[in-house]
């Protein structure tokens, strides 16, 4: 099994870059930020309380997401592989994470991560919220606050993966379908 853990700070480009190595490689995505968006959008007791968080730029506290994931794992059979789109964003759900593909024996392949400075990022995300009606993507300040959690809270996944021989940083600066390519690269390189 081919599993990706999909890295970088907010407006990285996981969500886009996921896109295509679904496509390429034939994988589930597990993107926590759109389970949480559904279950906000259908108004579950998960979703009133992960909104909190979000609309600060907040982290959803490791209890809830877990619990999330685990659901969906435990529901997704026969599958080649996983793209996990942003998540783990803990060591904590990275240890959970472990633990669970473990017990399977179908651990994680390698993480990618997207390295983009930090401008791009905040212009990305803000025109991404003349669009999307994305409310933690329309203020600069709760961009900010979404890029100081990452490097607080997320940043240190970097040397959980290192330890395991398991990190690829990507350059995530310039055309989209060129990023797709170096990806692209990275993961037919693990996959062998
Ligand atoms: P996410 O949905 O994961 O939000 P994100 O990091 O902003 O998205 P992403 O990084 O995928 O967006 P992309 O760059 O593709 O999380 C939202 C919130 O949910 C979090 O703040 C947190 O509160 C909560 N949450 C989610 N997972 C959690 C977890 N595991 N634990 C706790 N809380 C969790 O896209 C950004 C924009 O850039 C797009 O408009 C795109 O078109 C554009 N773009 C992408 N690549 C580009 C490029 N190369 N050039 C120009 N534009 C580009």
């Amino acid at each position: 099994m081919l599993n990706i853990v999909l890295f970088g700070p907010p407006g990285a480009g996981k969500g886009t870059q996921a896109e295509f190595l679904i496509e390429t490689f034939g994988l589930n995505h597990l993107s926590t930020g759109d389970l949480l968006r559904s279950e906000i959008a259908a108004g579950t007791q998960l979703g009133i309380e992960a909104q909190n968080y979000m609309e600060k730029g907040e982290l959803v506290p490791d209890s809830v997401v877990i619990g999330m994931i685990k659901n969906k794992l435990a529901l997704s059979n026969n599958t080649k592989g996983f793209i996990f789109d942003g998540f783990p964003r803990t060591v904590e759900q990275a240890k959970v994470l472990d633990n669970l593909l473990n017990e399977n024996k179908t651990p994680i392949s390698g993480m990618l991560n997207l390295e983009v400075e930090k401008q791009e990022l905040i212009c990305r995300l803000l025109s991404r919220g003349k669009i999307s009606g994305r409310t933690d993507d329309q203020s600069q300040s709760i961009i900010e606050n979404r890029i100081n959690v990452y490097n607080e809270k997320t940043f240190p996944l970097i040397q959980y993966y290192s330890q395991q021989n398991k990190y690829y940083g990507i350059n995530g600066m310039g055309v989209i379908t060129e990023i797709a390519e170096r990806l692209k690269e990275v993961v037919e390189k693990i996959d062998n």
